[in-house]
């Protein structure tokens, strides 16, 4: 029989469902007779997920259905779908007032209906959406992917239909071995029921694929919806110009995900993409790669993207992206000025030099400032998002002054309104190092289950420890109470209200003995 493979990308903000794309994108440039369609329950309302779902598939009568699911962790960090989870869980904890603490529970109650929800309906889905299609094909396969299922991927296994395949990471090369009817098995893959996750399976390198521009003339003749996304102005459209992080911060998943090796998409080939968008009206970009610049050797590769973005006349566009800013120069911010970067993101989690050191960060903070005055002088006017996680590891009074001190000063390179402290609590997940941290200090035991979100797994998985952790939960409740709409602006004014500011020499140098990276019990 042949093949139709239908892409449903499950539920969801409506993120621009770039992961689909791609791999439609990819099987069509190796399979041009292959009949596919792309349908986004992200533009669908919620009433009608099940009856929009089972119209696609009695019209398409699909042979391979390939679901992409996005995310699942709704608790991590700020701010949810089922209400602020991060909120709630410190009102139950940490609240002195009773009712506030009252509050708490329901609301922690409301966030976990709204999560096993979702989860329960993304499930039930992937199982109407198989059984509907056997109607028309009995042999139909179900492949899921995604950020979601690669994060998830040991545990989703147990609720899916035997005979689903469980991939993790990019799914272009398992697609293509399927399509041609070889041996996947040696993908990032299972099959419930049949074979299980090996050992370590996410940690595997995966296969490299040659990205080229993906050709949205043909996406839009199998993708009603696309326009959804051309409409509204203030979307950010996602384009990948590579994969790979070769960093180790110690609770970042990332780097396993899409491997250490750096995969770079010629500039040509990216810029090619952006423009197909820029032709039917897009303005807004985001470069959805782990990090734009993920390391100061590929700083070369970065200007000539840019430079080709210029060259190609695209002189009004505006994108964003995660930036390690200890990797810019001069003639690099100047680019990103020019070639419109109105926002971007700085994951330093800490304004601690001994912090940063000790979660294997591999920043240095000192040139993070150097690098941000370069880009203020190159011209940049804009938001800079900067995410701090306070109390990740041996965090103390003197190391939270640091970062205060060392968040003013990006304040006084930018402007403060131009500075949006993040105050995140890491979401701890599965195969980070911060995981294998936990399991050796007796925090959390092997065989865990990272998707319960019961309040006393979700207060281990939400990294808050004590001795600080009820300093923080309070600062926290107060922030809420006095300024919810700014709030980490307020808990940066609580914290220094508090406890003072250091001097910045003390946050950009880390004393070597004491500051040894996060020592771990396991090889990783
Ligand atoms: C860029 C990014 C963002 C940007 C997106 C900007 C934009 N306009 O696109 C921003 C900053 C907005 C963002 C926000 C959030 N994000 Co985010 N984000 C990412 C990041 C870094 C890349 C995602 C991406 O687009 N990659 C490029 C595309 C091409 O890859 P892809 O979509 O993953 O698809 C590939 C594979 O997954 C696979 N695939 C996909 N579907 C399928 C299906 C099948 C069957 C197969 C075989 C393969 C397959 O093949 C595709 C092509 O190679 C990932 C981490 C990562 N490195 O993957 C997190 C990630 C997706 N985000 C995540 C989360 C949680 C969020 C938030 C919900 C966080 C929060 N609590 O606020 C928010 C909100 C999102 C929402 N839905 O509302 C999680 C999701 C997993 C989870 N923990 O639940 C991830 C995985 C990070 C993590 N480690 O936790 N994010
Ligand atoms: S630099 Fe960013 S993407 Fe890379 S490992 Fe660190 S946190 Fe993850």
């Amino acid at each position: 029989m042949d093949n139709r493979i239908l892409y449903v990308r499950l539920p969801c903000n409506p993120i621009f469902p770039i992961g689909v794309i791609y791999l439609a994108d990819h099987v069509h440039k190796q399979f041009p007779a292959v009949e596919q369609r792309l349908f986004d329950l992200g533009t669908v309302p919620p009433l009608d997920y099940a009856s929009a779902l089972d119209t696609c598939i009695d019209e398409f009568k699909p042979s391979l259905l390939v679901f992409s699911w996005r995310d699942i962790q709704i608790y991590a960090p700020v701010g949810g779908r089922g209400g602020n989870p991060l909120q709630h869980t410190f009102e139950f904890y940490y609240a002195r007032n009773l009712l506030v603490k009252l509050r708490g529970a329901i609301g922690l109650l409301r966030v976990a209906q709204g999560y096993y929800g979702e989860l329960w309906r993304n499930l039930g889905l992937i199982k109407r959406g198989m059984k509907r299609a056997r109607r028309y094909n009995p042999a139909v396969r179900a492949v899921v992917g995604g950020g979601a299922v690669s994060v998830f991927y040991e545990q989703l296994g147990r609720s899916l239909p035997k005979g689903t395949i469980v991939s993790v990471g990019e799914g272009e090369a398992l697609l293509e071995k399927l399509l041609r009817d070889k041996d996947f098995l040696d993908e990032r893959c299972y099959v419930v029921g049949e074979t299980t996750a090996r050992d370590r399976m996410i940690h595997e390198v995966p296969t490299p694929i040659e990205k080229t521009a993906c050709d949205y003339s043909y996406i839009e003749t199998i993708w009603s919806e696309f326009d959804y996304y051309l409409q509204a102005q203030d979307f950010y459209v996602g384009v990948q110009t590579k994969r790979g992080c070769p960093h180790n911060c110690c609770y970042c998943i990332y780097t396993v995900i899409e491997g250490k090796q750096v995969r770079i998409n010629p500039a040509e080939e990216v810029v090619a993409e952006m423009r197909q968008l820029y032709d039917r009206g897009m303005r807004n970009f985001w470069f959805t790669d782990a990090q734009l610049i993920p390391a100061r050797k590929y700083i070369d590769d970065v200007a000539e993207l840019l430079q080709k973005v210029l060259d190609a006349g695209m002189s009004d566009i505006h994108w964003a992206a995660y930036i390690r800013a200890d990797n810019l120069t001069p003639a690099l911010c100047d680019l990103m000025v020019k070639t419109g970067m109105n926002y971007f993101e700085i994951g330093i989690t800490s304004g601690s030099q001994e912090l940063v050191r000790k979660m294997r960060m591999g920043y240095n903070l000192r040139t993070v400032l150097e690098n941000c005055r370069d880009l203020k002088a190159a011209g940049f006017n804009d938001v800079v998002s900067v995410n701090y996680s306070f109390n990740v590891i041996d965090e103390r009074p003197e190391t939270i002054r640091q970062t205060i001190a060392y968040h003013r000063e990006l304040e006084r390179i930018f402007g403060a309104d131009k500075v949006e402290p993040a105050i995140f609590f890491i979401g701890l997940q599965p195969h980070t190092h911060l995981e294998t941290y936990a399991f050796a200090q007796n925090i959390l035991k092997p065989g865990y289950d990272p998707m319960n979100i019961t309040p006393w797994t979700v207060r281990k998985l939400l990294w808050n420890p004590e001795p600080l952790g009820s300093l923080f939960g309070e600062v926290c409740l107060q922030a809420w109470q006095q300024n919810p709409n700014d709030f980490g602006r307020e808990v940066m004014a609580i914290l220094e209200q508090r406890l003072g500011r250091a001097e910045l020499e003390t946050a950009l140098t880390a004393p070597i003995s004491p500051a040894k990276p996060l020592a771990l019990s396991t090889s990783s």
